[in-house]
């Protein structure tokens, strides 16, 4: 009953564990750490569910055990839905957060108020390294605001207020930001085909 969870975004690990943990799924989630011989998966898709796919089936044919993967991003409508699956290296360094975020900013700043929608998606997968697969995917739908706001969460969270809330989700407590999350919807409709795959 160990999975692989194929993601080295330390944002990520902590919200899925959480998640995971509170969607009761039986498995024990062994990080990558456990395995220093899986090097980085490139992210060649062109879809937030083919880079999923991609990087777990990668894990779990060279780890040997199921792995699952998240792939995300924040789509910005007055940006024709980018960052997208570029969002981790939208400033050109991957993982800075502070700089894609910074860049995006700079990016809306002349955008009125009314053409300032987005959504995060995240897509789920799972996959076995006998190849088989299942993904699913989540949104949450808001705007981006002028400045950052709040020190939870993780990447472009301090400038995203979802849709009926006025708090951005670095404001909101794990909880409440899991609730409505794209990764807390993805994941908890992957909680049980998991279930079931494990029973
Ligand atoms: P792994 O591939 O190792 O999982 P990564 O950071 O490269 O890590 P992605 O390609 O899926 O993963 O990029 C996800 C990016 O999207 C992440 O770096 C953030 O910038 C953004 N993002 C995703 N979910 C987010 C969330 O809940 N809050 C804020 N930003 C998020």
């Amino acid at each position: 009953r160990r999975v692989v969870l194929a993601t080295r975004n330390a944002g990520k690990i902590t919200e899925l564990r959480r998640i995971l943990a509170g969607a009761s799924v039986p498995v024990e989630i062994v990080g990558l750490e456990e395995f220093p011989e899986i090097g980085d998966v490139a992210e060649t898709g062109l879809t937030f569910a083919e880079n999923a796919l991609l990087k777990a089936h990668t894990v779990a044919r060279l780890s040997g055990l199921p792995a699952i993967a998240d792939d995300s991003g924040l789509c910005v409508d007055a940006l024709n839905g980018m960052p997208g699956i570029f969002s981790a290296r939208w400033s050109g360094t991957h993982g800075d957060d502070k700089a894609n975020l910074n860049l995006l900013l700079a990016q809306v700043s002349d955008v009125p108020r009314e053409h300032r929608g987005a959504h995060f998606a995240c897509a789920a997968a799972l996959a076995w390294p006998s190849g088989e697969e299942r993904v699913v995917e989540g949104a949450l739908r808001g705007v981006i605001i002028d400045a950052p706001r709040g020190t939870g969460g993780f990447g472009y969270d301090p400038i995203f207020v979802p849709e009926g809330e006025t708090r951005t989700t670095a404001e909101l407590s794990p909880d409440e930001k899991d609730a409505i999350s794209h990764r807390g919807r993805a994941f908890r409709a992957l909680a049980p085909i998991m279930a079931e795959s494990f029973a």
